[in-house]
C-alpha cells in the first residue's frame, strides 16, 4: 500500500510527471506542507510565498481572489517556484463541461495551464470534465496533473457515498493524468471491481482542513490536525491556509514563518509515524 511506502520511493515509481515532481519534492524539503495563500492583495501574496517558501513542497493559490492581478504575477509565482523548489497548485476547482473547462483552464487572463502544477476538478459532470482538462494538460510540454475532489472538509458535504466512490472510479480510468484527490482519507482500492489494477495504484491524497489550533471557522469548515489526517487517515499533503498565514490581513511575517516551521514539523512527523510503523 503506497502509505506505508516512503515519498522517495512512490518518486521513482510515479508515472506522472507532475506526482513525481511533488513527491521528489517532498522527499527532498522534507516537508508534506502545502500553504494556502487566500489573500487579495498581490503583495501580501508574495510576501507570504516567500517567507514560507522554504518549508512548504506546494504553494496552492486562488489567483481569481487578487484584486491587483496583472500577468506578471504568475511569472513571478513560477520563478519562486524554480529557485526554492516548490509546485504550483491552482485551486480552480473545475465543475463545467469538457469544452468549457478546457477553455478556463487555457484561456481567460489567468492561462492557468502556462503555469500551474496542478489544478483541481469535481466530478460532478462526469468523466467529461477529465477529458476536457486532460485536452489541454497531456499536450504540455510541462509537468501537469489533476486532483479529483472526492470529498470537502465542510460541514454538511454531499461528497460522501457513492459519490465519492464514483470519483475514485472515474479517476482510476485516467490514471495518467488524474494524480489524486483532495479528500480526507486514502481512497486506493475504493470501489475497484476484480479486474481492476490496483496493485500500483498511487493517488495522491491532499487534505485541506487542518488546524493545530481552531477546530472549525464560522462558515463551516472543519479541521482536524497533521497526527489526524497524515498518520491515522493516511493523507499525503495538508493543506494549511489560516492556520499559518492568519486572516490574511496585516500579515506578521516572523509569525507567518513560524506557523508554517511548526506545522512543516508536525506533517512530517505524522508521515514519519506513518511509514515507520
Ligand atoms: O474541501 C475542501 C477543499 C479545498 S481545496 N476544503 C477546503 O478548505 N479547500 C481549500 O483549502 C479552501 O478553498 C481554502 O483555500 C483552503 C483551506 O483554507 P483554511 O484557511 O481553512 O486552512
Amino acid at each position: 500500500a503506497p502509505h506505508l511506502q516512503s515519498y522517495k520511493d512512490r518518486a521513482e515509481k510515479h508515472t506522472n510527471p507532475a506526482a513525481r515532481a511533488l513527491l521528489r519534492c517532498m522527499d527532498a524539503k522534507k516537508s508534506n506542507l502545502a500553504v494556502s495563500v487566500d489573500v487579495t492583495r498581490t503583495k501580501d501574496f508574495f510576501d507570504i510565498i516567500e517567507t514560507v517558501a522554504p518549508y512548504v513542497c506546494l504553494i496552492k493559490t486562488h489567483v481569481d481572489i487578487l484584486e491587483d492581478w496583472e500577468p506578471s504575477v504568475t511569472a513571478k509565482l513560477q520563478e519562486l517556484s524554480r529557485m526554492h523548489d516548490f509546485l504550483i497548485f491552482e485551486d480552480r476547482k473545475f465543475a463545467d463541461i469538457g469544452n468549457t473547462v478546457a477553455l478556463q483552464y487555457s484561456s481567460g487572463i489567468h492561462k492557468i495551464s502556462d503555469w500551474a502544477h496542478i489544478v483541481n476538478a469535481h466530478p460532478v459532470p462526469g468523466p467529461s470534465v477529465i477529458t476536457g482538462l486532460a485536452s489541454v494538460g497531456m499536450k504540455s510540454k510541462e509537468e501537469r496533473g489533476v486532483l479529483l475532489l472526492a470529498e470537502m472538509s465542510t460541514k454538511g458535504a454531499l461528497t460522501t457515498g457513492s459519490y465519492t466512490t464514483d470519483a475514485v472510479r472515474m479517476a482510476r480510468q485516467h490514471r495518467e493524468f488524474i494524480i489524486g484527490f483532495i479528500a480526507q482519507r486514502r481512497m486506493e482500492g475504493i470501489g475497484a471491481s476484480a479486474t481492476d489494477n490496483i496493485a500500483d495504484e498511487d493517488f495522491l491524497i491532499l487534505a485541506p482542513g487542518v488546524g493545530l489550533d481552531a477546530k472549525g471557522d464560522a462558515m463551516g469548515q472543519q479541521y482536524r490536525t497533521p497526527a489526524e489526517v497524515v498518520t491515522e487517515c493516511g493523507c499525503d499533503v495538508i493543506i494549511v491556509g489560516r492556520g499559518i498565514i492568519g486572516t490574511g490581513r496585516n500579515i506578521d511575517a516572523e509569525e507567518v514563518k513560524r506557523q508554517a516551521q511548526r506545522y512543516q514539523s508536525a506533517g512530517w512527523e505524522a508521515y514519519e509515524n506513518r511509514v515507520t510503523k
